[in-house]
């Protein structure tokens, strides 16, 4: 039988996943679209036969809805995983799983007073092929105890309205959960080093920036974060280990020779190109568990996580300072003495 999917918001994400859904994924069919302009949710409804529901919340209690992914942006989501939850149906919720702590806390605490995971989180990275691999090298203990983890994420171009807190929230997002992912530990503190910016910048905006984490052992992790690089879209990792290092992000690069004597190839221009294989995995993974009624994937507690990592990380581009990471039951760090004034 077919999991039956309402898809809520369907801009540039939902729109593609509606796609993978109807395409490329099996055991599934998208049966209602909801998204704040209903000529757009009718647009991709009728492309695949799909009814429209404009409240998301009746969409998602829709008798002919055995699952829900919502695409919507962040500051709905709050509301509409907590009514997945009170309908008992499995959601895959783009991040972030809410835009505060605080809810997103009350999140993890109601799935768990239900007994069963029903919230996953689009953490897409931990099913792209290449972190699988780097992951399964640092378990099996192929690196010996790894020690540093440097992150570079670049972007070729972004709208105006990503500032730095912006870039923080939706971009090193996703090394928040590759650290947590491949380290298996929480995030305790973040700092914000921020340098000369590109002139692509607008005034304000600290574009790059360099984000150090400390993870609960004192490990170190670096993200280079650039989103205005005007190349393409690049996406390394190098775990620096007692016996080795490994790099994920470099062979994405297919070698071509031309007859004028110029050799090189092409970088991927954007996340759905270097990730679509991982997008693809996430959600028939997804999908096969959903029908069980459950997850397969990065969960709640996750999403809650991402959430306070990058709350830090928003007070440490505007302090300056290192910044502890507010988790539950993650003991915070004895603060150091503040250097006094002269
Ligand atoms: C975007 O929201 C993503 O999720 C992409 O993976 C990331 O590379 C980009 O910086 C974000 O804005």
């Amino acid at each position: 039988t077919e999991l039956r999917i309402a898809v809520l918001g369907v801009g540039m994400m939902g729109a593609f996943h509606v796609d993978a859904l109807t395409k490329r994924i099996r055991g599934a069919k998208v049966t209602v679209i909801s998204d704040y302009f209903p000529e757009k949710a009718k647009e991709v409804a009728d492309a695949i036969g799909a009814r429209v529901v404009d409240d998301p919340i009746e969409a998602i209690n829709d008798a002919e809805v055995d699952a829900v992914l919502i695409a919507s942006p962040g500051a709905v989501h709050d509301v509409q995983v907590n009514a997945c939850l009170d309908a008992g149906k499995p959601v895959l919720c783009e991040k972030p799983l809410t835009t505060d702590i605080a809810s997103s806390r009350v999140i993890v605490e109601k799935e768990k007073s239900l007994g069963k995971e029903l919230i996953q989180v689009g953490f897409m990275r931990r099913f792209d092929p290449e972190y699988v691999a780097l992951h399964q090298l640092i378990v099996s203990g192929g690196l010996g105890n790894p020690l540093m983890v440097h992150c570079t994420h670049r972007n070729p171009a972004v709208p105006d309205h990503f500032n730095s807190e912006f870039m923080i929230r939706d971009s090193v997002v996703h090394e928040v959960d590759v650290t947590r992912f491949l380290l298996g530990e929480e995030i305790v503190s973040v700092q914000v080093i921020k340098g000369v910016a590109t002139s692509a910048a607008p005034a304000g905006t600290n574009d790059p920036m360099l984000v150090v984490f400390e993870t609960e052992s004192g490990r170190i992790v670096t993200d280079e974060i650039y989103v205005r690089t005007g190349v393409a879209y690049e996406v390394r990792t190098e775990v620096v280990g007692e016996q080795g290092s490994a790099t994920i992000g470099l062979d994405q690069n297919l070698q071509v020779k031309r007859t004028d004597g110029s050799w090189g190839g092409q970088i991927t221009p954007g996340f759905v190109e270097r990730f679509g294989q991982a997008y693809d995995i996430e959600l028939q993974r997804w999908v096969d568990a959903a029908k069980q009624g459950t997850i397969d994937g990065p969960g709640a507690w996750d999403g809650y996580a991402a959430v306070a990592v990058c709350e830090a990380g928003v007070k440490a581009v505007r302090s300056g300072r290192k910044e502890y990471v507010q988790l539950a039951g993650i003991a915070l760090p004895v603060e150091e003495e503040p250097i006094p004034d002269i």
